[in-house]
């Protein structure tokens, strides 16, 4: 705050003069963005309408409670814009408000799942899913022979299912087999890094089995589930939960979906009812957050409109479409892809077969402004040295990247891989080493010459909501 200007506490000061070192960070990362080419499968650029909605006075409010029941007052607008948010969310979905309900209010996926198992897992009750290491995430109760990693597994008896090595593909009969002796209250139908639709009939099968309830947990895949261009888990799941910053190109934030109505008719004629509303509900508030983001809320609404524009559908097929052909073109070039290609958004390259793995190669990548994630292929023994490089295409097809522009972009990472070769090759077997020797003068040009070429590539996309800071 600018000393002796009375204006100041009332902070109508812009970032830029309030504070400046705040002000340059921010630069810094648009401009990172900018220069470089985006590949984590769970990121995007939200539109500059989604940004202003998050930037808005709605940040300002406290509205403990839901619409119609709020422990504050002034929430008459709040109230109008969490009911607009519920019912785009369902209709985005093409759901009724008979048959789905919907919480708008979980900060994110993790909280949205966790709030799932509080409200419908008694504590130590059981939950299988996709294992991390096979594909799966975190909040879905990864743990490890030494450690219990994530809460879900502290608080729940996770048994996680798993893909076959072979094939990367998951093996429901293993899961169905497991699932007889383990009992679960509930199955997760959700991934972090499988490029296949799931089996959602199969998996519902399987919980019908053993009388599980079955979440599918979509948010990889929510904006090519709102385009319907992939596996549609509303079809066949009891609860839904979804993040909304990945595919549907939204504001960090999470949504459950619950159904409502009948569950289904028992043996004696009798209807059983679904009753996951009020557990869900009462899980998020009060049960494990306090007010909910207004602000987020907004941004969640806007992005939900939007995937509503015949606009987002062809959006959401170049995004499939950019994958198969990132999928393509580095088979082409010799290189593994765990299944065999992509139903999706994303891809695993499995870089065992090229004596490379995903540490190594990430360290170089970052280096030419690409950013990707190691990522664990089928059979790795840790989590710690993944053996793969996971790409998604959803942030650069938002910058309007095209098919032709992806085989560029894979040409790039190729050239990154072969310098990440050179290096392990003339440097010692530890990480350290590998990195002291491609912070060396030699590999440092080349590593520079081919950055200039990718960011040269890069700054051709504007990035949208490029005039919001
Ligand atoms: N971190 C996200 C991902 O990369 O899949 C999920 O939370």
């Amino acid at each position: 705050m600018a000393n002796g200007d009375s204006k100041a506490w009332f902070g109508d000061e812009p970032l830029e003069q309030n504070d400046p070192e705040i002000y340059n960070i921010i630069l810094k990362e648009k401009d990172r963005q900018r220069r470089g080419l985006e590949l984590i499968a769970s990121e995007n650029f939200a539109s500059k309408a989604v940004l202003e909605a998050l930037g808005s006075c709605l940040n300002n409010k406290y509205s403990e409670g839901y619409p119609g029941t709020r422990y504050y007052g002034g929430t008459k607008f709040i109230d109008e814009l969490e009911t607009l948010c519920q019912n785009r969310a369902r209709e985005a979905f093409g759901l009724t408000a008979e048959k789905w309900g919907v919480n708008v209010q979980p900060y994110s996926g993790s909280p949205a799942n966790f709030a799932v198992y509080t409200a419908l897992v008694e504590p130590h009750g059981r939950i299988m899913g996709l294992d991390l290491p096979d594909g799966g995430h975190l909040s879905h109760g990864f743990m490890t022979d030494k450690r219990k990693v994530s809460a879900t597994s502290i608080f729940f008896e996770s048994m996680p299912y798993k893909v076959d090595p072979q094939t990367g593909l998951i093996d429901y009969e293993q899961l169905q087999v497991n699932a007889k002796l383990f009992h679960p209250k509930l199955i997760i139908a959700g991934i972090s890094c499988y490029s296949r639709n799931l089996d959602y009939a199969k998996l519902r099968e399987i919980a019908d089995e053993n009388n599980a309830l079955l979440l599918a947990d979509m948010a990889h895949v929510s904006g090519l589930v709102a385009a319907s261009l992939v596996a549609n888990p509303f079809d066949y799941c009891d609860i839904v939960t979804s993040t909304t910053h990945k595919t549907l190109r939204g504001p960090r934030a999470g949504i459950i979906f619950f159904r409502r109505g009948v569950r289904r008719t028992l043996k004696n004629g009798n209807e059983e009812m679904y009753n996951l509303e009020k557990p869900i509900n009462e899980a998020v508030f009060p049960g494990l957050q306090g007010g909910p983001h207004n602000h987020a809320i907004a941004g969640v609404a806007v992005a939900l409109k939007q995937t509503m524009d015949p606009s987002f559908k062809a959006y959401g097929k170049e995004v499939i479409q950019n994958a198969r052909v990132m999928a393509k073109c580095l088979m082409d070039r010799g290189y593994h892809i765990v299944t065999g290609g992509t139903d999706t958004h994303l891809l695993l390259l499995d870089l065992r077969s090229k004596g490379l793995d995903g540490n190594r190669a990430d360290k170089v990548l970052e280096e030419i402004s690409i950013a990707c994630n190691k990522n664990t292929c089928p059979g790795d023994k840790s989590a710690l040295r993944p053996s793969g490089l996971r790409f998604g295409t959803p942030a650069l097809t938002s910058r309007n990247l095209k098919a032709a522009d992806f085989e560029k972009v894979v040409d790039f990472i190729d050239k990154g891989i072969s310098i990440a070769l050179e290096i392990k090759a003339a440097s010692g077997p530890l990480l350290k080493e590998f990195i002291a020797t491609m912070e060396s003068e030699t590999y440092q040009k080349k590593i520079a010459t081919l950055r200039d070429e990718v960011e040269t590539f890069a700054v051709k996309f504007p990035l949208p909501g490029k005039d919001v800071l």
